[in-house]
């Protein structure tokens, strides 16, 4: 159970309990990204378990004006706190909103009709301390159902929480603790590659891309590196992940990335080298291992994968507990995804698509899909400058006016003080667009005629800066 809990927001909670506890028509409204998704799949099996009959729609944020109530009770999970609700309050349906982003109104007004549960309103941050799956688990927890918490940190990895220290803090940890306790999640502190479970290990050092090392895109340095250490890649004929790996061998693979990394950068940098190659992993028990569900990142990348190709069905069966069909779809969508990807890297790299300002470097991705332009920007990030932000513009769709933004940088920048998210909200919003995020992956709409000035603003206030 989730101790520490504000008490004021525990009492906030109590009232959700009660608003779902005797509902009999619930309409549930979640987020499209991983976060939304999980929050929708700990909502959903808690109606299931309380066997309430219940509708799930997962929404971009833009479409929520319009929604209305029609259900007895409507739930919004990982969105409706910077979102108008008007037609909810006026209405005389039930309305809960569990989540965790900036909210536009104040202090909760509970009228018996209309509770909003956001913990910037309890002084708790939404960043970095709860996300909207952990807001979905904490009603989830009231009816006992801690069997869900595994959810709750899925979806704080699926949304970057722990992207600044390498750990999970505060209620996100209480919810890490549930689900240990609970034999759901192993949790330990590990080298900080992607690929634990799934990617051979010199094919996951390969991706490493915060700074450019020697053995960055480059599978041969990698099997050079690992010889070199004494580490094997291959364990009774099959190739070894970062997870066979054991203590002693890591620790070495930890020395010298930092031996690299140290040589690589600016002086100022090398106090945060640590934190750019460990940092806290988390293992889901009841998982195969050896697949991508294993391990919390990489079950968050499929999860995306299928919300990219607007396959939220798909990711809410395999939530659910679905490890048959919807199975067998999420790993051909991820096939799928993964082949785009290629294509899309192989063609930015042939034609040299990146160019290069005074602070920054950027590439027009005319064609790409809005949906994955960020995905490729933080891959190609590996093969510029890693001193500078990279930015990829696309259109946002064949439908819709306006460029979708996305800007990716070294983890390094952001450990150094930028926070590229509340810039790039700046920027946007000078040139008459809209834009916000995380510290070292965030995005932007702008009309399509602004281009050129966005990216000179955007320059010019970075001068001195990186
Ligand atoms: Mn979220």
């Amino acid at each position: 159970m989730v101790k520490n809990q504000d008490p004021t927001l525990k009492k906030g909670f109590e009232k959700a309990y009660n608003m779902v506890k005797d509902a009999e028509d619930v309409k549930i409204y979640s987020h499209i990204d991983c976060d939304g998704l999980s929050a929708g799949a700990i909502l959903s099996l808690t109606m299931d378990k309380l066997e309430i009959d219940h509708e799930i729609e997962f929404l971009s944020l833009d479409r929520i004006e319009d929604l209305r109530a029609e259900n007895e009770l409507t739930i919004f999970s990982d969105l409706g706190s910077g979102q108008n609700l008007d037609k909810f309050t006026r209405s005389t349906s039930k309305v809960l909103i569990l989540d965790h982003h900036p909210p536009l109104r104040t202090h909760n007004q509970f009228n018996g009709n209309f509770l909003e549960l956001n913990p910037h309103h309890f002084g708790i941050d939404g960043s970095y301390q709860i996300s909207g799956g952990g807001m979905s688990y904490l009603l989830a927890q009231t009816f006992g159902f801690y069997e869900l918490s595994w959810m709750g940190v899925l979806s704080a990895v699926g949304d970057m929480q722990d992207s600044l220290t390498g750990k999970l803090h505060g209620l996100n940890h209480e919810i890490l603790q549930d689900s240990i306790s609970n034999k759901m999640v192993h949790s330990s502190y590990d080298l900080s590659i992607y690929g634990r479970q799934t990617r051979p290990l010199f094919v996951a050092l390969s991706y490493f891309g915060d700074v450019k090392l020697p053995i960055t895109n480059n599978r041969n340095e990698c099997i050079l590196l690992l010889k070199k250490l004494g580490i094997p890649t291959y364990n009774d004929g099959k190739q070894r992940t970062l997870y066979d790996l054991d203590m002693e061998e890591k620790k070495r693979i930890f020395s010298e990335l930092v031996r690299m990394l140290t040589r690589e950068v600016p002086q100022r940098y090398v106090k945060h080298i640590p934190q750019l190659v460990s940092g806290d992993a988390y293992e889901f028990l009841n998982e195969q291992r050896y697949t991508p569900l294993r391990d919390a990142s990489e079950f968050s990348t499929a999860i995306n994968a299928c919300s990219r190709n607007k396959e939220h069905k798909i990711a809410l069966e395999v939530l659910k507990g679905n490890r048959k069909l919807a199975l067998k779809d999420m790993e051909k969508l991820a096939r799928k995804h993964r082949r785009y990807l290629a294509q899309k890297m192989e063609w930015l790299r042939e034609e040299e698509r990146i160019n290069k300002l005074d602070n920054l470097q950027y590439f027009e991705g005319n064609g790409i899909k809005s949906e994955v332009i960020g995905t490729i920007t933080g891959m190609l990030l590996s093969h510029g400058d890693w001193r500078k932000p990279i930015i990829g513009f696309t259109d946002v769709s064949d439908e819709k006016e306006g460029i979708k933004v996305s800007l990716r940088c070294s983890r390094l920048l952001a450990y150094d003080g930028i926070h590229f998210g509340n810039m790039i909200k700046k920027v946007a919003g000078k040139v008459g667009g809209s834009g916000g995020g995380h510290s070292v992956a965030c995005g932007a709409y702008i009309p399509e005629s602004k281009v050129d000035e966005f990216l000179k603003i955007f320059d010019n206030s970075l001068n001195g800066i990186v």
